[in-house]
């Protein structure tokens, strides 16, 4: 989906819807250095969504998907959830897999384009909630990445059950009372970042979602890298603002006061030492592609 293959056949152009003239006149698909800053202005991100007004899924999404280094040969995959209600907004290949199911589809999808598209890249993004990645899913999840998959799992924990009315996941803080869960939870959140770790995962990111510079960031290593060499995992906290009974701003501070240093999204951060070569060699390589422009820039002006 990048300009080049949305194309209009100049004879239906006019009978085009005028939102879908506009995708294929603004794309910014096929932009090396799209970001979170296109959010307001590219159309191909999302422009509605479903969740409750104000929902943090929501920003992250749009984060989410302006930072996708090809969105034009992505394909996400997703699970029942709130995040589900998101994926048929979006204008990005996305497949909805069965509750919990969506690493083991992620791994034949990954494996299938690798076979039909030989030399080209095509990556490959789940995103789902905490429920289908850590509870129900976890098989799926565990064993992609002892098999060393080639894709990103990304984790949008608001730490329980949202979208089926507030039931404790594996992923909810001790002590949290949710409304279907009134007894409150007998035991620590799981440690999914540092299982994500032991389990093989190349780069794993545990934060909030409260800074869009840090989630493109984060975003464009974890892809880079799982395609590169291995599985890759991002927890994502997206606090669900109606079983907090929050606004949107009160979300925000919700994501800042759950990132200081000693609480339970403080950044953390892992990086293989596989991982961390790619990573030195791609930013040598953007040092240079940068200064080349430059170079290009004066001489055109000279
Ligand atoms: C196989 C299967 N089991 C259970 C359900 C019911 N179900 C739908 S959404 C959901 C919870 C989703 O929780 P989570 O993954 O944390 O996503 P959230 O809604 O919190 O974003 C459940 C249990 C289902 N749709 N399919
Ligand atoms: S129920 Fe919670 S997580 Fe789901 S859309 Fe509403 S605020 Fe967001
Ligand atoms: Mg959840």
């Amino acid at each position: 989906m990048s300009l080049e293959r949305i194309k209009i056949a100049p004879e239906m152009y006019e009978i085009m819807p005028p939102e879908y003239q506009d995708l294929v006149k603004n794309a910014t698909y096929g932009n090396e250095n799209r970001g979170w800053k296109d959010i307001g202005t590219s159309k191909e991100l999302i422009e509605e969504h479903s969740l409750c007004a104000g929902c943090p899924e929501s920003m992250a999404f749009r984060y989410i998907l302006a930072s996708l280094p090809a969105p034009e040969d992505t394909v996400m995959v997703g699970s029942t959830g709130c995040t589900s209600l998101v994926f048929p907004h979006v204008g990005i290949h996305n497949i909805h897999s069965l509750f919990g199911n969506q690493n083991a589809i992620a791994t034949g999808l990954k494996r299938a384009l690798t076979v039909r598209f030989p030399g080209r890249i095509k990556d490959v993004v789940v995103l789902a909630g905490d429920g289908a990645t850590v509870d129900i899913g976890l098989d799926m999840t565990l064993q992609a990445w002892f098999r060393q998959e080639k894709f990103t799992t990304i984790c949008f924990d608001n730490e329980l059950y949202a979208n089926t009315g507030g039931q404790e996941s594996g992923l909810m803080q001790k002590g949290f009372v949710a409304k279907m869960a009134p007894v409150g939870k007998t035991f620590e959140k799981v440690r999914l970042p540092e299982i994500a770790r032991e389990s093989g995962c190349h780069y794993v990111v545990n934060c909030t979602v409260s800074k869009p510079n840090l989630i493109e960031k984060v975003i464009k290593n974890a892809i880079h890298i799982a395609r590169e060499i291995g599985p890759t995992y991002l927890q994502l906290y997206t606090p669900c603002i109606l079983e907090i009974g929050k606004n949107s701003m009160e979300g925000l501070q919700e994501m800042r006061d759950s990132e200081k240093p000693t609480e339970r999204f403080a950044y953390r951060e892992y990086i293989s030492d596989q991982a961390k070569e790619l990573l030195t060699e791609m930013a040598a390589k953007e040092k240079e592609r940068k200064a080349e422009a430059k170079r290009q820039l004066a001489s055109v002006k000279a």
